[in-house]
């Protein structure tokens, strides 16, 4: 067991705030306090919102280079103490190590890409239809972002929102999930070390109260979320109300189709590495399996090995392949669904339990349903969770028809070796990101990400499409 930080928020570059009233546990062994933060009722939420307002017009008038070297000099910091972070990432989400190291990597590479991302804001030039006048249009800031970020990926996320909004001019008050306040504060810490100036970049801790006084100010000119479509339905009609510029990230039920001409061990590694790494709880992660008949049986004998296999433990012991469910709540919602699955006739052949090691956490046995039909819940809904279910299909037809079924629409994938059926489902599975011979989780960093239908709303996140989002166009004409 480790010390337990006391953390405080980051308004107006001074650390405030007394560290009591939110406590991270740590999953693999609830005994273990990792850190202490407090919990805002809104009014440090104001003074962050006007921290940041304040600093915005210095900032965004700022040499982009100014804001380059910061960012550059953030993930340069984020990289070098990877190891030691990716751990106390690992502690307190229940990653494993490597997945904790891997997305401390990705932060700091994150703001590494929006460091050169801040010198290539451009604009066009329209030839006008009338003589003599030019017509320009030009990316500017908004001005306050307030940032909602999950605990799933409690430094990677932070960082994707908080470095484009940063690179483009804006300042930002992110808030960090309850459940993993010490590795945002180890995020926030670095930027400001590395000479972020006073007020640009905000963090508040809190639950619902601080949200919703982030979401409803009017001095915030855009909020960039990412949770559950429950959270996300009730900050849409706040932030719309008041015509904020709204991005949301809420989720999937990511199918990965399987084809008789798949490479049987490429087709379960996928199926393995997407619906169980990180322990199941990505919103990419590939929960339904949609397999055609001729390869079912051989592929289903094969994964409920493979996933029977899986070691499950303390996500900081090197032995370990998958680490505990984040929160009791997560492992009730798991749990909870895991009893549905029975009930609606689901066929379980691998874990179905919470698992009781030697530490007090909150352990499941990797989980996987076979025999599901595609309307049952554990289908449909988000479980979020290391459970994935197994539907048998005839055909590509019929695939497809499945993995267009519900409400979510973030990532799909299909294993084959036919180009037809690739290319055929690249063009007609309805998600924003496709993967061919690939898990449907596991994204570059430089790239953008998002879906379609409820999984998203608003322009997508990351890679050069990022600027869309955190800037606005100016169109101006002049006569000479
Ligand atoms: C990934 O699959 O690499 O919350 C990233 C999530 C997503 C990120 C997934 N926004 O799980």
């Amino acid at each position: 067991m480790s010390e337990t930080l006391s953390l405080r928020h980051l308004i107006g570059g001074e650390w405030v705030g007394a560290s009591t009233g939110l406590e991270s546990l740590n999953p693999s062994d609830t005994a273990d306090v990792v850190a202490r933060a407090p919990n805002d009722d809104g009014s440090a939420m104001r003074a962050a919102i006007a921290a940041a307002t304040e600093a915005f017009p210095a900032w965004s008038q700022a040499s982009p280079e100014l804001r380059s070297d910061v960012l550059d000099r953030a993930g340069t910091a984020i990289l070098a103490r990877r190891e030691e972070l990716g751990r106390l990432l690992s502690r307190e989400e229940g990653k494993t190590v490597p997945e904790g190291i891997g997305e401390v990597a990705r932060a700091g590479r994150l703001f590494k890409f929006f460091a050169g991302e801040a010198l290539r804001r451009t604009g066009d030039n329209v030839d006008s239809t009338r003589a003599g006048v030019e017509v320009t249009t030009y990316r500017e800031p908004l001005g306050v972002f307030g940032l909602i970020a999950p605990w799933n990926f409690p430094i990677a996320i932070p960082a994707w929102k908080s470095a484009p909004a940063l690179a483009f001019g804006n300042t930002v008050v992110l808030k960090p999930a309850s459940l993993t306040p010490a590795i945002a504060a180890a995020m926030a810490e670095i930027l400001h070390d590395a000479g972020i100036p006073k007020g640009v970049f905000n963090m508040v801790f809190g639950g619902a109260a601080a949200g919703n006084a982030l979401v409803k100010d009017t001095r915030v000119a855009g909020i960039s979320f990412t949770g559950s479509q429950g959270v996300g339905a009730g900050i849409a009609k706040l932030a719309i109300e008041r015509q904020a510029r709204l991005q949301m990230e809420m989720g999937g039920k990511n199918p990965l189709v399987v084809l008789d001409d798949a490479d049987l061990d490429r087709a379960v590694q996928c199926a393995l590495d997407g619906a169980f790494f990180a322990s199941g709880q990505r919103c990419t992660a590939s929960s339904r399996i949609i397999v055609t008949e001729g390869v079912y049986d051989r592929f289903v004998k094969a994964l409920t090995e493979k996933v029977a296999a899986l070691r499950v433990g303390d996500a900081l012991d090197p032995d370990t392949k998958i680490g505990p469910v984040a929160s009791e709540a997560q492992l009730n919602t798991v749990l909870g669904y895991i009893d549905i699955a029975a009930k609606e006739g689901a066929r379980c052949v691998a874990g179905g339990e919470r698992l009781k090691l030697s530490k007090p956490g909150y352990y499941v046995a990797p989980t996987l349903l076979v025999d599901t039909k595609p309307d049952m819940r554990v289908n449909c809904e988000e479980i979020f969770g290391p459970v994935a279910s197994v539907v048998r299909v005839k055909n590509y037809d019929e695939a497809l028809a499945v993995a267009n079924m519900g409400d979510f629409g973030l990532s799909a994938g299909i294993v084959t070796t036919s180009l037809k059926h690739a290319l055929h489902f690249r063009r007609n599975v309805r998600a924003g990101m496709v993967m061919v011979n690939l898990p449907t989780a596991g994204v570059d960093y430089h790239v953008p990400f998002g879906g379609t239908r409820k999984s998203s709303y608003g322009p997508r996140e990351q890679g050069t499409a990022a600027v869309e989002f955190y800037t606005q166009l100016k169109i101006a004409y002049t006569l000479a």
